[in-house]
């Protein structure tokens, strides 16, 4: 049976971005649910694979994973062959720290920018907070670049599971302007140029579904 991987909208749900960009990346088949987090039936549909009633949840027969961090660790070990960590130990190790970094934490970031891919490209101002998590992203971006960079234009050289946990984060400094120093540009543009990245957006551009709060030009929605 196949996989099924249940998400929100592909223009706003940045957690439902992570797993369903590294199973196109690793080519996992899989089919796709999406719901619109303002669905009516959202909360329904959704609570009937997880308890706590949110996207994404990957669906492998009797097996259902929820948090977006989860499903990354079960399909790693389910498809060992895609290498979704590094496979030097120590940079395995690191790969999980930003992971966790990211799923735990910079909350001022996304509560400012949230992930937005119709948004026209324009300049936002951040609060000092929102600047802080920037600040720390990019020196991380750039870290790990220069240290396990090497083998490819990912974080760790090829695409793993640290891209796919910040892969909305990409999205958003894109989105809102936010200007990173060059190796992390240059990171962007790998993580944008990527069939993947290019599927998820066209099917976003096409969606109908407004979320106010997710617009922050609201009750203007800027859309390319
Ligand atoms: N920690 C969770 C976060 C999941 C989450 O907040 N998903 C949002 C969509 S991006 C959601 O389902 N929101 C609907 C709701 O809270 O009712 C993860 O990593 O998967």
């Amino acid at each position: 049976m196949a996989l099924k991987l249940v998400i929100g909208n592909k223009n706003y749900s940045s957690w439902s971005f992570r797993p369903w960009i590294a199973m196109k990346v690793a080519g996992v088949a899989f089919d796709e649910e999406v719901i619109s987090l303002n669905a009516e039936d959202f909360k329904p549909r959704v609570s009937k694979h997880s308890g706590t009633g949110k996207v994404p949840v990957l669906i492998d027969g009797p097996v259902q994973v929820w948090e977006s961090l989860a499903i990354l660790e079960y399909l790693a070990e389910k498809f060992p062959a895609a290498m979704l960590w590094p496979q030097d130990g120590a940079a395995r190790a690191h790969a999980r720290a930003i992971s966790s970094e990211m799923h735990a934490g910079f909350l001022p970031l996304r509560r400012a920018c949230p992930m937005n891919m119709w948004r026209p490209v324009k300049q936002l101002v951040l609060n000092a907070e929102a600047a802080a998590n920037v600040a720390r992203i990019d020196a991380m971006w750039t870290d790990c670049r220069s240290r396990f960079g090497s083998g490819g234009p990912f974080l760790f050289g090829a695409f793993t599971a640290a891209d796919a946990m910040y892969a909305p984060v990409v999205s958003r400094f894109h989105t809102y302007g936010i200007s990173a120093s060059g190796g992390a540009r240059a990171y962007m543009t790998a993580m944008m140029a990527l069939p993947a990245w290019g599927e998820w957006l066209s099917a976003a551009l096409k969606e109908p579904w407004v979320l106010a709060e997710d617009e922050i030009d609201w009750p203007t929605v800027l859309r390319v």
